[in-house]
């Protein structure tokens, strides 16, 4: 059996949960990862990459584990320095081993580097075991309109992504979510060539909204998955109507999207999904998912350990096979 290519289009923390798994179910596949960089934020004159960091610390051992982003053993002096001098945001946890990814990061972007090319080298040193791809080395910067309370009559305005989820704990309505620069920018190199010549395809369970959502965003993206002679198959973020992890909800809701699993397989659409994995709580979701002509089936989908989440990517690569049938 020639080695088996998979592409995953990842978030953040629950896809490179997955991931772990998926590397660990079919441990000779060529997997190729295309990361969302629309959560990527400048901050004190550096490129922080939140998605690829996760990525690629969780693959490469250094994720701090119960947090899910940034590393591991961590400690905060630079952050304490720059506080003492008035240097904000305070809210943004940026740890002294974390900064040097972004500082080595920074420096090679000025030095001429694309974002995939700086990625590459990043991880020469964390050996991630899969390919990850920026999905584009253009910028894309992921901003959310909610109501602006100091203006005088009722306003809104735009706040990055980072400030949304994590100074305000997205505990705001979200009216839009928008992919800044995503129609001018392009797919990284190799991105459009890993999704045409791979045997499956994956939505992991990442933010369909903020994370799937804004790869699908870059120009060409969504059209070479659709056109992908693979299967293509998801997990659903959405258990027993409530995200698993994040406030995934609450971004789905400025995008007119119930926070079912039947209702994001919905909004990804039978043009792109061709089968869809709900947890064993949603069965009664199996029906209405197929009515909508996506193959689907009921599983175990809360990625306790790496066994179980082997599990669901097991699943979902059998439901892969189901399809191509
Ligand atoms: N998330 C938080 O909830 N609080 C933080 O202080 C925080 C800091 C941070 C620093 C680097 C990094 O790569 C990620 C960080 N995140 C933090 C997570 C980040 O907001 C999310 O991982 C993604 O942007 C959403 O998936």
């Amino acid at each position: 059996m020639p080695t088996q290519r998979i592409v995953v289009l990842a978030g953040g923390i629950g896809g490179a949960r997955f991931l772990r798994g998926l590397k660990s179910a079919v441990p000779g596949a060529d997997i190729t990862v295309i990361g969302n960089t629309g959560d990527d934020i400048h901050l004190f004159g550096l490129k922080v990459c939140p998605d690829l960091d996760t990525v690629m610390y969780t693959l490469g051992g250094g994720i701090h584990e119960e947090q899910g982003w940034g590393r591991a053993g961590e400690s905060f002096a630079v952050k304490e320095e720059l506080a003492a001098y008035g240097v904000g945001p305070e809210w943004f946890g940026l740890g002294d081993r974390d900064f040097a990814t972004h500082i080595v990061r920074t420096q090679m972007l000025a030095a001429g580097y694309p974002l995939s090319a700086v990625t590459e080298a990043l991880c020469e040193r964390w050996r991630p075991g899969v390919r990850l791809l920026p999905m584009s080395d253009d910028r894309v910067e992921t901003h959310v309109l909610i109501d602006d309370l100091d203006a005088g009559a009722p306003a809104r305005k735009a706040v990055h992504f980072q400030e949304y989820w994590v100074r305000l704990r997205a505990g705001v309505p979200a009216h839009a979510i928008i992919p800044v620069g995503a129609e001018e920018a392009k797919p990284a190199p190799g991105v459009l060539e890993a999704i045409a010549a791979a045997d499956v395809i994956l939505f992991p369970p990442s933010n369909p909204v903020v994370s799937i959502g804004t790869v699908l965003a870059v120009p060409g993206v969504r059209e070479a998955v659709a056109a992908a002679s693979a299967p293509v198959v998801g997990l659903s973020p959405i258990v027993g109507d409530a995200p698993v992890r994040g406030m995934a909800d609450k971004v789905l809701a400025a995008v007119g999207v119930e926070s079912t699993a039947a209702a994001v397989a919905g909004h990804y659409g039978s043009g792109l999904l061709d089968g869809w994995l709900v947890d064993t709580v949603d069965a009664g979701a199996v029906e209405a998912v197929e009515a909508a002509g996506i193959r689907c089936r009921a599983v175990p989908l809360m990625m306790t350990d790496t066994e179980a989440t082997a599990a669901m990517a097991r699943e979902a690569l059998a439901l892969a096979e189901e399809v191509r049938a």
